[in-house]
């Protein structure tokens, strides 16, 4: 559904679990990164304002999106981590490239997912131009960060 049509940024926080033992893997990807980082700000945001602790929250950034699925594998296959959120924004261009990225991504994550047993959340932002990622950037679409943090809390308590 477009996020044009449903906007989660203001999710229900009601009957969240007590995440305050729980461990986050953030994987953020460095392309476009003055957007990665205001998704990555606002995934972190939300974890600690539901009472993550900062230093069970581990952030390591890889080169573009197609990297995320072997960042959220490293994270993953550690027992010290609850839960991995992947975040990146993939513009269309001239090419088919964002494609080929999108379905490496969906396709990895999903693996990583079911491998390993743990939710990876998917914070990918695909946007036919720049303006359209920053308006889920903390514009008029809300903040897809918050969305992925929100979804992340959720699983975990689908998980306990
Ligand atoms: N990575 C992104 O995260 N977002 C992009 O919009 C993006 N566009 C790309 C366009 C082209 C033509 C190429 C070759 C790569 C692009 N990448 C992008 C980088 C990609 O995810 C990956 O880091 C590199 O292809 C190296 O494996």
């Amino acid at each position: 559904m477009a996020s044009a049509l449903k906007n989660l940024s203001d999710y229900n926080s009601d009957n969240l679990i007590d995440i305050s033992e729980k461990k986050f893997g953030l994987v953020v990807a460095e392309w476009n990164k003055a957007i990665t980082d205001t998704l990555c700000k606002g995934a972190y945001d939300t974890l600690i304002k539901h009472g993550a602790m900062p230093e069970n929250i581990i952030r390591n950034t890889v080169s573009g999106s197609f990297e995320l699925s072997f960042g959220a594998q490293l994270l993953a296959q550690s027992d010290e981590i609850d839960v991995v959120i992947c975040l990146g924004v993939v513009i269309k261009g001239e090419t088919k490239h964002d494609d080929y990225i999108c379905h490496a991504v969906a396709q990895g994550i999903t693996q990583v997912s079911l491998k390993y047993n743990k939710p990876v959340i998917f914070g990918l932002v695909t946007t036919n131009d720049e303006q359209q990622a920053w308006d889920r950037a903390g514009g008029k679409h809300g903040n897809k960060g918050i969305e992925a943090a929100a979804t992340a809390i959720h699983m975990l308590g689908i998980c306990e």
